[in-house]
């Protein structure tokens, strides 16, 4: 990617729709611009939509609506144009031609944002978050990225980097002056300095797996014995007729997976065929997926028939028993005193179900409280490895090992969290991370 150049594409996705948007960024935005673009009035100012017409050697293409805006006052920091024109896929694809034709570049997923960053407009958190709330799909993820665009995350790890900053710049002065001693009170003050990093840390990570179930949902797979009434039971949990329902056991034969928003929370809901010895070979791989599917996931739900009680064994850690067909019950039946007592047939227990599932997954307190911005892997495998130098620093200081060795481990905590905000050199990381963007942001 060469940031000399400039680059266009359509930032609107396909289809049909009231408006396409064709965006372009780059010294030679308003050359292209005033080339392509016939103002029905007063020629465009930046960062006021000015209505006129594109044309294509002298051919009127579209009456639209273009923005321009001067760098470096722009999302990328450098002199921009937004073409609004209707939604029709053939004439946005025409006026992207057009624009190439006159110089510009396509540009590669995510070079807009990633523009954005390398011109100091938002450090990496606030360009992941952009890509989050393009991806959420659940009010509380929204919620999650749009408190990491506003900062929360980036600013807490640039507050971290300057401590960590402050405490090696301390101790190398020491290092520097060597006829001094370390005195005892500082080095305990430097302990306890690297101490409270550690604490800033160890609470952002304990946000990771929140930060996992905001972006990629919690995934429970529904398990049991044929016929206890498991895909009775999906298809409640997503209001809808999904899977087929029948009183012979074996119904299910492949894993079902589907999505349901339960209190704000994303669940990946996976039916599995009744667990059970067949030797019938497709029953038998069905079985097999229901294993798979066990191991992979988050949270289980095993149901079994209430008018059939027995105490099941569990198969996970973080298992819910659910005594379904509640409604047959009579009041003599007993069921297991763990289970929860639902019934798929009338609805009844589903309330207390999905709570017991916020609950054991360990997120109720998500639905009731605002999450601070949660972390990602990357963010999680940096904080890590910035938490692991502090410890070698702190080991080292106790010891009372040369200072150099300690003030190393610091710079190396240092590096970790620039990387997280992009301000160490993070090059190579870059080209990973904003690929995954869609083509025009
Ligand atoms: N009365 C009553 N019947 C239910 C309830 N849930 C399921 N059933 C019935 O139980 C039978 C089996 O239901 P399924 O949902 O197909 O059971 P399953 O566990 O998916 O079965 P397999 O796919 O064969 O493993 C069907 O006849 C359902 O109508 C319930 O809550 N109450
Ligand atoms: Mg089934």
């Amino acid at each position: 990617m060469n940031a000399g150049d400039t680059i266009a594409a359509i930032a609107t996705p396909p289809g049909e729709g009231a408006i396409a948007l064709i965006r372009l960024s780059g010294p030679d935005t308003p050359a292209i611009i005033q080339k392509i673009f016939k103002p029905a009035g007063k020629p465009p100012a930046p960062r006021i939509a000015t209505l006129g017409t594109i044309h294509d050697s002298g051919e009127p293409l579209d009456e639209v609506l273009t923005t321009t805006f001067r760098a470096p006052s722009s999302f990328t920091g450098e002199d921009v144009a937004e073409i609004a024109c209707h939604g029709g896929m053939l004439l946005a694809a025409q006026i992207l031609k057009l624009v190439l034709r006159h110089g510009a570049r396509a540009a590669e997923p995510g070079e807009f944002s990633q523009r954005a960053f390398i011109n100091g407009k938002m450090d990496l958190t606030r360009a992941e978050a952009v890509m989050d709330i393009i991806r959420a799909r659940t009010p509380l993820a929204l919620r999650a990225a749009a408190l990491q665009l506003e900062g929360r995350l980036g600013d807490g790890i640039l507050a971290l980097r300057d401590q960590v900053l402050s405490t090696v710049a301390h101790l190398e002065a020491w290092i520097d002056f060597p006829e001094e001693d370390i005195d005892p009170a500082s080095g305990m003050a430097l302990l306890d300095q690297i101490q409270s990093m550690l604490d800033g840390i160890d609470s952002l990570l304990a946000t990771a797996d929140e930060g996992r179930v905001l972006r990629e949902g919690v995934r429970v797979a529904i398990v049991g014995l044929p016929n206890a009434g498991k895909s009775s039971l999906l298809n409640r949990l997503l209001g809808m007729e999904r899977a087929i329902v029948s009183d012979i056991p074996g119904t299910t034969r492949d894993t079902i997976e589907e999505t349901a928003c339960l209190h704000g929370i994303l669940f990946r809901l996976t039916d599995t065929a009744g667990l059970r010895e067949t030797s019938d070979p497709v029953e038998k791989e069905g079985v097999a997926r229901t294993t798979r599917a066990l191991q992979q996931a988050d949270l289980v739900l095993h149901v079994i028939d209430a008018t059939l009680p027995a105490e099941p064994p569990s198969h996970a850690e973080r298992e819910i028993l659910v005594a379904n067909k509640a409604d047959l019950l009579t009041l003599e039946s007993s069921i297991p005193v763990r289970a929860i007592r639902v019934s798929s047939r009338t609805g009844e227990g589903f309330e207390h179900l999905v709570n017991a599932m916020l609950e054991t997954a360990g997120l109720s307190h998500l639905t009731a409280s605002p999450t601070l911005a949660a972390i990602n892997s990357r963010h999680q495998a940096l904080l890590e490895k910035a938490a692991s130098a502090l410890r070698h620093a702190t080991t080292l200081l106790e010891s009372n090992s040369p200072a150099e060795l300690a003030a190393v481990e610091l710079r190396a905590a240092l590096d970790a969290l620039g990387q997280i905000v992009g301000s160490t050199d993070t090059e190579d990381i870059l080209g990973e991370i904003f690929s995954r963007f869609c083509i025009g942001k």
